[in-house]
């Protein structure tokens, strides 16, 4: 298989959308099936039209690598762990040529991509990184919310500097981005959040793409649903068997149909097909908890499978409790069965949750007790709450839903 360069993937005439399907990786950060907010409407809603900018750096802790290791450039490089069990957490360009995507299993990732070279997660550098760029978005606007490291939300309706265009910030932080960290971003530019967040994803990677007002339920009518958020590969073939292909297709049932078929999501998918998202851009949400969740490649049912996931999860988030430095007593486990059905099953302690070993161990009960599960799940998440107050500053805005390793 020919190797795509990133070149030929990048596209130059970036103020424009285009409504062309295009591949995305095939597993979704989580958090986004729902958005927090969108289904169940805890947030605020916002008041008239925004400007809304989603920024999200490009293959970012590859990209890292390659900024650091000059012989990595060009390269397929998968950061993760090439093991046995090891699972790609973010892919370069080059080696998404070969198909190589996030979440991937390692194995199958150099099954693809035999030149696959793997590095490991450096995540004080990540971090570090993720702190330049938050300084940088808060240059422009206070209200700047975090989804990840990577990624952020930020509302410059009334922009700090005086700029006026959301359109010339957007490039402006993408400029400094580069100058100042060596790395590309790409950003999205529109009235609402669920918009920015497509748009970023439109021209990826170094790529920039607005939405303007008017033009957002024309934009959402040509993508495969499989864009969406939250709308995985099981998902898009659900809703393939349903007739659905598109934003339009969507856009074509109503809301009893859709709960029918997509119980809680469905709102979501209701509102999302046609291009509103009502909620606001907010910085510094209390955080009530530290978690994550996956979506998988492939659905899995195997109870090995299940247990290995399990504590994949645990490491994943065990190490986000410890950076966010914050103690917590309820341990909840989240599942979604490859129908959409969605179950949480939660444990309450007496007592802060000691260390890992305990962590794990409410986890792998909250699991055992729920097997053998009756069909494959496509997703699965841990999640700490009841927390102790005083956490750290430097949390993500998305309470329990970051994407996971
Ligand atoms: N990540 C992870 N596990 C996942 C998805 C992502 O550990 N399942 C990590 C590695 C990514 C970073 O989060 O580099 C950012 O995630 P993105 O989804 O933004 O993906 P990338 O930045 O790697 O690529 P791009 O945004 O260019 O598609
Ligand atoms: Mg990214």
């Amino acid at each position: 298989m020919a190797l795509r360069m990133p070149q030929a993937r990048r596209k130059r005439q970036p103020i424009r959308h285009r409504t062309m399907a295009r591949d995305r990786p095939t597993v979704y950060v989580a958090g986004m099936s729902p958005p927090a907010g969108q289904s169940d409407h805890e947030e605020e809603e916002a008041d008239g039209l925004r400007k809304v900018i989603h920024v999200d750096m490009d293959a970012f802790f590859a990209s890292v690598e390659q900024r650091d290791d000059p012989s990595l450039r060009g390269k397929p490089v998968a950061v993760g762990g090439s093991s046995g069990r090891g699972v790609v957490a973010a892919a370069s360009y080059e080696a998404r040529g070969f198909g190589v995507r996030s979440a991937m299993p390692s194995v199958r990732a150099l099954r693809l991509c035999p030149d696959l070279i793997f590095r490991k997660p450096r995540f004080d550098v990540y971090t570090a990184v993720s702190r330049q760029i938050r300084a940088i978005f808060l240059e422009y606007t206070p209200h700047v919310e975090p989804l990840s490291l990577d990624e952020a939300y930020l509302d410059v309706t009334a922009d700090l500097k005086g700029i006026g265009s959301a359109t010339r910030i957007a490039e402006e932080i993408r400029r400094r981005i580069k100058a100042e960290t060596g790395l590309t971003a790409s950003a999205g530019v529109s009235y609402n959040k669920f918009l920015a967040k497509l748009a970023s994803d439109q021209n990826k990677p170094d790529g920039l793409c607005v939405i303007r007002p008017g033009e957002g339920a024309a934009f959402v009518a040509g993508l495969p649903v499989r864009r969406f958020h939250g709308v995985g590969p099981r998902g898009a073939e659900k809703m393939a068997r349903l007739g659905i292909e598109t934003g339009a297709d969507l856009a074509a049932k109503d809301l009893a149909f859709l709960r029918a078929n997509f119980g809680s999501f469905a709102e979501y998918l209701f509102r999302a097909a046609r291009g509103v998202d009502l909620r606001q851009v907010r910085a510094n949400r209390p955080r009530k908890s530290v978690g994550g969740e996956r979506t998988f490649f492939e659905d899995i049912k195997e109870p090995e499978a299940l247990r290995e996931t399990m504590d994949h999860i645990v490491d994943v988030v065990w190490e986000r409790i410890e950076r966010a430095g914050t103690r917590g007593r309820t341990v909840t486990l989240k599942l979604r069965y490859a129908d959409f059905k969605t179950l949480t099953r939660a444990r309450s302690l007496p007592h802060y949750v000691a260390d890992k070993a305990e962590f794990a161990a409410i986890g792998h009960a909250l699991l055992e007790d729920l097997m053998p599960l009756p069909q494959p799940i496509r997703l699965m998440g841990l999640t700490l709450s009841a927390l102790e107050h005083g956490e750290s500053e430097e949390r993500p805005a998305k309470d329990g839903q970051l994407s996971l390793l």
